[in-house]
């Protein structure tokens, strides 16, 4: 027997924990934390020690390429070879740019944080498409997009271990991010100041010195007031704004509206409450912790311009105790820097061809944060043809047909395409719908160089193994089927010139003078960075300053300034809850691992979380199933009676599907929330997010 140890890092979920991997005849027998690991520092979670393994080794992995022979959806498979698989695809691909043009292909992926992002937006820029979809309006995209217009780099940098005062706000931190809650839990042993803000009492607001409860999606008014009284009472940085903050005359004069008294008219957070969260988080260094609650909505990004300007004026920027900028070691490139990397993207004309790229420039537009679509509107031309038709998609890595809202619009436009191929490690909702499954490495399998801001360190993710049975990587995938597609229609191969992750990895590292080898044997490496460097790593505005009023916003006719926008869902006698969704679950990472037998006994049904006030007066009991409708669809979940909402919120997770269901659907128009959502907006003027929380609802006892 063989057997060897090895430091790796968990890319499972964006904590990215640094790991201990043991394999013993060629498969992993025991993944665990690592203590030594800068930026993870022994923090790991189940799904890392558990489902991951199980989901490699599990009998529903798919190992092997699928050709649909039934109809579309019908669940009839013929195993075929991967070449024949690969001239399938390229065939089906090059006949829609044949006949419609390159653009009439979009690839789908769930963002750059992974290196499958920037692979899948290569390899449609390779093919002429500059059409890719990610999660982000979904997800992060609206901090995301506010933290590039202002200027600040602060993504992942929160240094909590050197903090005064945590200030979390939308985030559970518990659920989504055991080395956030470490660093949380130790701040507070050694008396750091809490506060946060949520509607729900989350496991952070049970810990908090402070704790604001607003309505679902009024936090802008807090910030804008807290803002108020910091400036009001002169408790801001002045010398940090004088030198590096631009237009804050204009920020204070429209902050001066924003009373702690109008805020909470706005917001239902008592006055009194922002005034003191506003003294203790000027009394720094404080550090913004923010997550989805108050992303992914129609509002988010100038909830989040809000916040960052906050942040600013309190001079928390770079500093210990605060929000970190991202640092890196000369020479390295990052999965975001390739997408804006000259050398390959396309011709201007060609982008300004992307699919939203004229409504939402800062979201699709040339030179926007990731520069891809807008998702709900390639639904829309892949239905209507407008404003070209979009006839053939490749998708990996993401389970559309679960994750983004209106689940019947998403089949629809699914089915609706000439051709579909779906790069899975099952057969999930959206693979069901396929002409061609490629079966995919998971990562395990793959290896992977990253920056981690929080560390700062670059992480290394080692392969364990070779792939089982034919599965292959995202790289793999594109750079075969670019072999494929070369002899049918024009292929740019210097926009995805790597063979392999080898060199695809080699080249990320650039000269920065770290090495492959030395990251194998130790699975990370530090580098050296100093705070507070603003005068060498300037801000990346027009005006070299943090733009609290910002210039970019004001040529693009957006509000320059932040400020408050009322939420769109309000209750009334025929919705009389607002609806909340996507509460993580510590063992679940979105749509996957729901096949694990540890898991359906642990966790069977999606829960909806309802207080005990509000179920008796819908005659509802705990574990009973309930519709939950909004004027969009509906879903079914299961009752779990709690104190942690406010009677007239209900709240839940996202990803439910029912792998050992019947197909095609596998249960995502039934326990899938997202069949109870609309992807139609109104949606946020900068990011394009719809609303994905505080939707007016009703709920009543499943017949
Ligand atoms: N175990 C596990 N971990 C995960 C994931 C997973 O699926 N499973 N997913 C990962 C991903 S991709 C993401 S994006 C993150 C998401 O994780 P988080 O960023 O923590 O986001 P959520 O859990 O959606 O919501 C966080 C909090 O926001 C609150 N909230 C809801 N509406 C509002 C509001 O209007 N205002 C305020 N202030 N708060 C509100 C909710 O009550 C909740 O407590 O988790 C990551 N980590
Ligand atoms: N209503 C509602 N909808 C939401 C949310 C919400 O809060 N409410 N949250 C949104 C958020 S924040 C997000 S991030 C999205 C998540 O949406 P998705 O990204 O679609 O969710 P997952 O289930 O994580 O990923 C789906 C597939 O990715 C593949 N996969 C998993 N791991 C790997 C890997 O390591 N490599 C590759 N190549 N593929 C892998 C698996 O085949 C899996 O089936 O959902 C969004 N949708
Ligand atoms: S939190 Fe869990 S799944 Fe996410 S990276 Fe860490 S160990 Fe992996
Ligand atoms: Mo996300």
């Amino acid at each position: 027997m063989s057997t060897r140890s090895f430091a790796s890092t968990c890319w499972e979920c964006g904590s990215t924990c640094g790991s201990l991997v043991t394999v013993s005849d060629g498969r992993v027998i025991r993944v665990g934390p690592n203590k030594a690991h800068p930026h993870s520092a022994g923090a790991f979670c189940a799904k890392g020690i558990r489902a991951l393994p199980q989901w490699t080794y599990g009998e529903r992995r798919l190992l092997h390429p699928l050709k649909r022979i039934g109809p579309r959806g019908a669940g009839q498979w013929r195993r075929i070879a991967w070449d024949e698989a690969l001239a399938l695809v390229a065939e089906g691909f090059a006949g829609v740019i044949r006949r419609h043009g390159a653009a009439s292909l979009a690839g789908a992926v769930s963002g750059a944080f992974f290196s499958r992002g920037p692979v899948m937006a290569l390899l449609m820029r390779a093919l002429g498409s500059p059409n890719w979809l990610i999660n982000q309006d979904l997800c992060g995209g609206c901090r995301a997009v506010s933290d590039r217009v202002t200027g600040l780099a602060i993504g992942g940098g929160e240094d909590i271990a050197h903090t005064n005062c945590a200030l979390v706000v939308g985030r559970n931190p518990y659920a989504a991010d055991p080395v956030q809650w470490r660093a949380l839990q130790a701040a507070r042993k050694r008396g750091a100041g809490l506060i946060v803000i949520d509607p729900n009492r989350s496991p952070a607001a049970e810990r908090a010195d402070l704790w604001l409860r607003p309505r679902p999606g009024t936090d802008a008014a807090i910030a804008l007031a807290m803002m108020q009284v910091i400036i009001a009472e002169q408790r801001h940085d002045q010398d940090f704004v004088q030198r590096w903050c631009h237009g804050f005359d204009a920020l204070a004069e429209r902050v001066a509206a924003y009373t702690p008294q109008r805020a909470e008219a706005l917001s239902g957070v008592p006055a009194a409450d922002i005034v003191q969260a506003a003294r203790r988080y000027a009394d720094g260094p404080s550090v913004f912790v923010s997550g989805h609650g108050i992303d992914a909505f129609s509002a988010g990004f100038q909830t989040f311009r809000a916040f960052h300007c906050l942040v600013a004026i309190c001079g928390n920027v770079d500093r210990a105790g605060g929000n970190r900028r991202a640092k890196r070691p000369p020479g390295l490139r990052t999965w975001l820097d390739l997408l804006h990397d000259p050398a390959f993207r396309l011709p201007l004309e060609v982008e300004a061809l992307r699919i939203g790229a004229q409504r939402f420039p800062l979201w699709s537009g040339a030179g926007a944060w990731q520069g891809a679509c807008h998702n709900p509107s390639v639904l829309d031309a892949i239905l209507t043809g407008e404003p070209y038709p979009l006839r053939a998609m490749l998708i990996s890595g993401v389970n559309i047909v679960i994750t983004y809202p209106d689940t019947r619009r998403t089949r629809a436009a699914l089915a609706a395409l000439d051709f579909l191929a779906v790069a899975a490690h099952d057969i999930n909702p959206t693979a069901a719908l396929a002409d061609v499954v490629l079966p995919k490495t998971t990562t395990l399998e793959e290896e992977e160089v990253q920056l981690q801001p929080g560390g700062p360190c670059v992480s290394y993710t080692q392969p364990a193994h070779p792939p089982l049975g034919e599965a292959r990587s995202d790289l793999d995938i594109a750079s075969a089927l670019l072999d494929h597609l070369e002899p049918r229609v024009p292929v740019n191969r210097a926009l995805l010139p790597w063979r392999d992750q080898r060199a695809f990895n080699a080249f990320l590292l650039g000269d920065s003078g770290i090495d492959l080898d030395a990251l194998a044997r130790d699975g990370f490496a530090r580098f050296d960075y100093v705070l507070g460097n603003f005068g060498e790593q300037g801000f990346a505005t027009s005006s070299g300053k943090l733009e609290l009023w910002s210039h970019r916003l004001a040529e693009l006719g957006l509000d320059p300034l932040p400020d408050f926008t009322a939420p769109n869902g309000a209750t009334s006698a025929a919705w009389p809850l607002l609806l909340l969704t996507g509460e993580r679950e510590k063992n679940f990472h979105h749509s996957r691992f729901r096949d694990q037998p540890w898991l359906e006994q642990q966790t069977p049904d999606p829960r909806l979380r309802v207080h005990p006030d509000t179920a008796a007066r819908h005659a509802l009991h705990d574990g009973e199933w309930a519709i939950v409708q909004t004027a969009a669809g509906q879903c079914r979940l299961k009752v779990a009676l709690s104190e942690r909402v406010p009677a007239d919120i209900v709240s839940t997770g996202m990803g439910w599907w029912r792998p050992r269901g019947e197909g095609p659907e596998f249960g995502a128009l039934d326990v899938n929330v997202n069949a109870a959502l609309s992807y139609a907006g109104p949606y946020d003027p900068a990011t394009g997010s719809p609303d994905s929380r505080g939707i007016p609802c009703r709920i009543a006892a499943a017949p």
